[in-house]
């Protein structure tokens, strides 16, 4: 990254440097060569989900514009590559009846083609693109997910794992659970507050743990990867410190986020105590007594503990934390957690709302996975700035925010002891941004996603020769 001068000394010399996409987000081609449609290509189609109607349908086209990818990635002299497989390009049923064997071949040159040019291929097996058919046969809510996901996950391994050393499970099941089932904001669409959200996530965390295991028991010892599942966090500090009921409601935000995956993962098997005393608190407060809203790990298939052979984090943004325990509401994940994030003034936005820039984030974030998880390895996944209205390729505080992160980085590996290993940018390319289309962007490259020729041409921040 040319224009971004890296702290001297302070990164060791096999840290990776990367930068990461998602199969839906930029490969377009969503029913060419026998691809099976996608939650987000049905999501997309409905109208009136996302910024002006617009779709993945096309993207940057990266399925047909590989090489010009490629030359992104040479151009910016990166050690890895994060990429994400779209589960119905390879199995169009979800299942592993059927193989689409030019979604194969796909994978295939963009695995080899990486390798070739000295670039690790990091793989993400799921970034919300769900087959279609496996959301007509109930989706992540069904407890048969598990099952489907592991069969996809083995044929992964099977298929790319000779090559393919870094392997991400599942991105972000906050936000798959969260948005798709909660708030209904993102593919499926589903609004089914205080209870989906759990299920989705419990059935997640079943999912991945069993792909875990699968690749523990039958490929590790042939192909000597890594497996982990992406998780996304907010840094949180209380908005008053001096209040307990603000710092306790920090400690249930970031549970409610964070803890609620790496504790089952990292720390515990289960679920954290503070959200299985709040949920039941809310289940007598409520008289909530159908099924348990917060479901149980069983004892006949493989516990989450231990499913993770390094900590992987996507980080965006930090919050300032509020208790809401005495606000009156409905049955909700957010009564549930019943605290509240905003942003301080002093935090410059960038690009959307939700996205206040706090690279020292990053850093407290990073000290409190160590000291709250086991001090794993941790690959910072996706961490990025955006950019809305007109298009400026001369994105000079993106330049800053990066400068300032890599600082931030620099000071958890030298002065927190942090067992920091790699980073890798969202995005490598301008692309569809969920629900804000293309009208959101986060790419060291600029792609112009209203033109034919898609062309890539990269930003200020990382190249020199504006
Ligand atoms: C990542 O999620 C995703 O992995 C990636 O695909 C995405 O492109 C990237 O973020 C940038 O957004 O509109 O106020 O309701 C990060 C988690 C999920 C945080 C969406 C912001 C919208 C908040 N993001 N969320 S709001």
């Amino acid at each position: 990254m040319s224009e971004i001068k890296l702290p001297v000394g302070a990164f060791p010399p096999d840290f990776a440097w990367g930068a990461a996409t998602a199969a839906y987000q930029i490969e377009g081609g969503w029913n060419m060569d026998g691809k099976g449609p996608s939650i987000w290509d049905t999501f997309c189609h409905a109208k009136g989900k996302v910024y002006e109607d617009q779709t993945g349908d096309v993207a940057c086209n990266s399925y047909q514009l590989w090489d010009e990818d490629l030359k992104c990635i040479q151009q910016l002299g990166l050690t890895h590559y994060r990429l994400s497989f779209s589960w119905s390009r390879l199995l169009p049923d979800g299942t592993t009846n059927c193989v689409n064997p030019k979604g194969v071949m796909y994978y295939n040159k963009v695995i080899n083609d990486l390798i070739a040019n000295a670039v690790t291929p990091m793989v993400t097996l799921y970034h919300f693109d769900l087959p279609q058919a496996l959301e007509n046969h109930g989706g992540w809510k069904s407890p048969d997910i598990a099952d489907f996901f592991d069969s996809y996950a083995r044929f992964c391994f099977e298929t790319f794992g000779d090559r393919v050393k870094l392997w991400i499970t599942v991105n972000e099941p906050y936000v798959c659970a969260k948005f798709g089932y909660e708030d209904g904001i993102f593919a499926p669409g589903l609004k089914e507050p205080g209870t989906s959200v759990y299920l989705v996530g419990h059935n997640m965390l079943r999912a991945h743990a069993r792909a875990w295991h699968s690749y523990d028991a039958n490929f590790r010892h042939l192909q000597g990867g890594k497996v982990s599942i992406a998780l996304n966090s907010d840094w949180a500090v209380p908005l008053d410190p001096a209040s307990p009921k603000d710092v306790e409601a920090t400690a249930r935000y970031m549970d409610f986020i964070l803890g609620w995956f790496a504790c089952p993962v990292f720390c515990t098997g289960d679920y954290p105590e503070t959200m299985k005393s709040r949920i039941e608190a809310r289940n007598l407060e409520l008289g909530f007594s159908k099924a348990p809203r917060l479901p149980k790990f069983l004892e006949d298939e493989p516990n989450p503990l231990g499913t993770a052979d390094f900590f992987a984090l996507n980080y965006y943004t930090s919050r300032k934390v509020k208790d809401t325990s005495s606000h009156r509401s409905e049955l909700s994940f957010s009564g549930d957690q019943a605290a509240e994030g905003v942003t301080d003034q002093s935090w410059p936005v960038c690009g959307v709302s939700w996205l206040a820039v706090v690279p020292e984030g990053l850093r407290k974030l990073l000290k409190y996975i160590k000291e709250t998880y086991n001090n794993p390895a941790i690959y910072i996944t996706e961490n990025g700035f955006s950019q809305t209205g007109p298009v400026q390729l001369e994105d000079i505080d993106r330049c800053q925010f990066y400068q300032d992160t890599l600082q931030e980085i620099a000071k958890a590996l030298r002065e927190d002891g942090v067992d920091v290993r790699g980073y890798f940018a969202w995005s490598l390319l301008d692309n569809f941004e969920w629900t804000e289309g293309f009208s959101v962007r986060f790419g060291l490259f600029h792609v112009d996603c209203y033109s034919a020729e898609l062309k890539r041409s990269i930003y200020r921040s990382v190249g020199a020769e504006l």
